[in-house]
């Protein structure tokens, strides 16, 4: 494993600064283009009725947040084909779990967009196959733009959180007996956005269906 790898637990694996600025600032403007693109970045409305504070993007899949379902058409918004997931995005997910000691072939992305007072509230993210879970096939998180406050927990939401901080660039390899935890986004960090990106932040997590 790479020296900046930090093992938080076990398939819990954190790579700081993994990407290169000039990396970061690229993928910064794909996803802002993506998000602008002819099937655009919307803000979910969730089981229950409450619209979400982020913005969202997905990619090979789309995850139905009514159903928390994943389909091919985005049936709960506006029912156009969801785009596929650019190679070169992929193949960073797929060397970080690699290098975390895991094997997958992302088929989803999911974007999320970050305004300063946005957060993602504590859940686990098990929307995926029953095999990819029992599997702990990993979820592969890449961050850009604004830190964020980062909260992990355990197998159970009672559990206690810690948090950690994800800086632009880093990369979060979610899996194996750590692929259920329960963990969210508390708050960002305005104006830690490095250079050439921000204000706000994107969030890809990469997933196995
Ligand atoms: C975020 N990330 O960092 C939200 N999920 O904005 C997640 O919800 C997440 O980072 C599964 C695995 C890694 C993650
Ligand atoms: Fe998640």
């Amino acid at each position: 494993m790479p020296s900046s790898a930090t093992v938080l637990a076990p398939g819990l694996v954190l790579f700081q600064s993994r990407l290169a600025p000039s990396v970061q600032r690229e993928l910064w403007q794909t996803c802002r283009a993506l998000a602008g693109g002819p099937v655009p970045m919307y803000t979910p409305t969730v089981r229950g009725g409450r619209k979400m504070s982020v913005g969202m993007l997905c990619l090979g899949k789309h995850w139905n947040g009514l159903t928390y379902t994943y389909e091919d058409t985005r049936s709960d918004y506006d029912g156009l084909a969801v785009p596929p997931i650019p190679p070169a995005l992929a193949s960073i997910a797929v060397s970080a779990a690699a290098d975390a000691g895991f094997t997958m072939q992302p088929d989803i992305c999911i974007m999320n967009f970050y305004s300063e007072t946005a957060r993602l509230g504590v859940h686990q993210d098990k929307d995926e196959r029953p095999e990819t879970l029992a599997a702990g096939i990993p979820i592969v998180s890449v961050s850009l733009g604004d830190a964020a406050r980062f909260v992990i927990g355990g197998l159970s939401r009672r559990d206690p959180t810690s948090p950690i901080i994800l800086r632009s660039g880093d990369v979060l390899v979610m899996g194996g007996p750590s692929r259920l935890r329960f963990h969210g986004v508390t708050r960002i960090l305005p104006g830690t956005a490095p250079e050439g990106m921000g204000p706000g932040r994107f969030n890809l997590t990469f997933r196995q269906w």
